[in-house]
């Protein structure tokens, strides 16, 4: 059987060469243009990078090489209840292929075997306060790791440019493998009172996880291996996939570059919206001294909340303009597996009632749920309520596309990336031109 890497190296192979010869031929081919808005306007859909793991789609959502959420729950390789496996989204990332079931069974031992994670790392955790914050932890756990950097070791042997992706690839799945661990011991330490529980190497990605963070739960395991399936990728303009491809272009290597990306998803505005969501739900359940409020109690909290000057967390995209696939997806989970949760259940009337309030407001691009909106109730239905370490398990999920595309931006030979920025009187000499 070819390994991942060997059928990696072909494609790659095939498409750097590919992509000279496009370059030399269309070079100056006009594919965009930018409005002064889109300059002051957080560059919204300015095309200014090569992503090939998935791209979205502001109506459909995102695709994954192609493929639909629904369409990978079909074909991937899955656990025993049919929730696709993270591995097999990661093997299509980097190859465009569906893998077979021995293939992601392969991959899933590949990364036991690479899960190894250097005591230093935890006795870095273990000099933190246990009260800091979960995704500080996970980027201080993740600069631990650093000094093990293969990429790093070679680049100061004199590595040629050819091999940088080798290298690449090697911290990446190192990295992906070490994760969970890190990411449990994190979990444990802060809220189980440092009672840590090894890894089970009997078990796939998710299942290993979710057994290390205390829950052998059958459906939470199904709802591991899909959550860390559905928040993996999210094409390259979001917060936390740029940062990894912008300090990636400066050949800092995957744990550096991981760690910075890892620092925007931290944001209430990006990642850390899982956490503002389950918060603000549970600050209203207290404030109305219900566990399931009305439809009418719940549209005077949110009027309340936009009166106040916050935002409506898990509402509203950048780039969507359709609820969110991602969102749609847990629902169905939910929908499948959880009789009569008032929690779930509040999720739900909250999607029916929050986006006409965004639209009266006539600003809201987006009026509809993300991936965030739902995420939180279904982590609490299976005990996990220490909301403040949900952005981690995004985090874990997001290595998976953000590494296997820092692999991409090696084999293709990426440059440094170096955008033009413009100063207001240079703009208002554009107006007054
Ligand atoms: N609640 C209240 N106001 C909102 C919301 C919302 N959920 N979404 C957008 N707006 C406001 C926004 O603040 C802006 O107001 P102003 O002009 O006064 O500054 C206006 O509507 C226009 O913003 P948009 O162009 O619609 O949104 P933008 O692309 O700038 O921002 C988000 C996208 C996702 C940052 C924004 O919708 C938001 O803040 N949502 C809540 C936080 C959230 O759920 N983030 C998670 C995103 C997913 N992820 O995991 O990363
Ligand atoms: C993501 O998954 O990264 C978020 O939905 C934000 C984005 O795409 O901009």
């Amino acid at each position: 059987m070819e390994s991942l890497k060997q059928k990696f190296a072909e494609k790659a192979i095939a498409l750097y060469q590919e992509l000279r010869e496009i370059n030399k031929a269309h070079g100056d081919l006009k594919v965009d243009e930018v409005t002064l808005g889109q300059i002051t306007g957080g560059a919204r859909s300015i095309k200014m990078m090569l992503w090939e793991t998935s791209q979205l789609d502001a109506i459909k959502g995102i695709r994954f090489r192609g493929y639909s959420i629904p369409e990978l729950k079909e074909l991937l390789p899955s656990g025993p209840q049919g929730e696709p496996k993270p591995e097999g989204l990661f093997w299509l990332m980097l190859t465009g292929e569906i893998p077979t079931a021995a293939e992601v069974d392969g991959l899933t031992a590949d990364w036991h075997a690479r899960a190894g994670v250097p005591d230093q790392v935890f006795k870095t955790l273990d000099s933190l306060p246990e009260d800091t914050h979960p995704m500080t932890q996970f980027t201080i756990g993740i600069m631990a790791m650093q000094p093990t950097s293969i990429f790093e070791r070679r680049y100061a042997e004199g590595m040629p440019k050819s091999e940088y992706w080798d290298a690449v690839y090697e911290d990446s799945m190192n990295l992906i493998a070490r994760l969970p661990r890190v990411a449990a011991y994190i979990y444990r330490r802060a809220f189980k009172g440092g009672k840590h529980i090894a890894p089970d190497t009997t078990l796939d990605y998710s299942a290993n996880y979710a057994h290390m963070l205390g829950s052998d739960d059958e459906d939470f395991r199904s709802l591991m291996r899909l959550y860390l399936t559905i928040h993996a990728d999210h094409e390259g303009g979001n917060a936390s996939a740029h940062t990894v491809n912008l300090v990636g272009s400066t050949l800092s290597d995957p744990y550096l570059s991981f760690a910075a990306g890892m620092n925007a998803l931290a944001g209430p505005l990006h990642g850390l919206a899982n956490q503002e969501v389950i918060k603000w739900i549970f600050e209203m359940i207290e404030a109305l001294g219900t566990d399931r409020p009305t439809k009418e109690q719940i549209a005077d909290y949110v009027n309340n909340t936009l009166a106040e000057g916050k935002v409506i967390p898990g509402y509203g995209h950048a780039v969507l303009r359709e609820p969110d696939p991602r969102f749609t997806a847990q629902r169905k989970f939910a929908e499948q597996y959880i009789k009569d949760s008032n929690l779930i259940t509040t999720v739900w009337n909250i999607f029916d009632v929050v986006p006409p309030i965004l639209e009266g407001l006539g600003k809201v691009k987006n009026p509809w749920p993300n991936v965030d909106a739902h995420s939180g109730a279904l982590l609490v239905h299976y005990g996990f309520r220490e909301y403040s370490y949900y952005t981690v398990l995004f985090g874990v999920s997001r290595a998976l596309g953000v590494l296997a595309a820092g692999i991409w931006s090696r084999a293709l030979g990426m440059p440094l990336e170096r955008p033009k920025s413009v100063t207001s009187d240079w703009l208002k000499a554009q107006v007054n031109k």
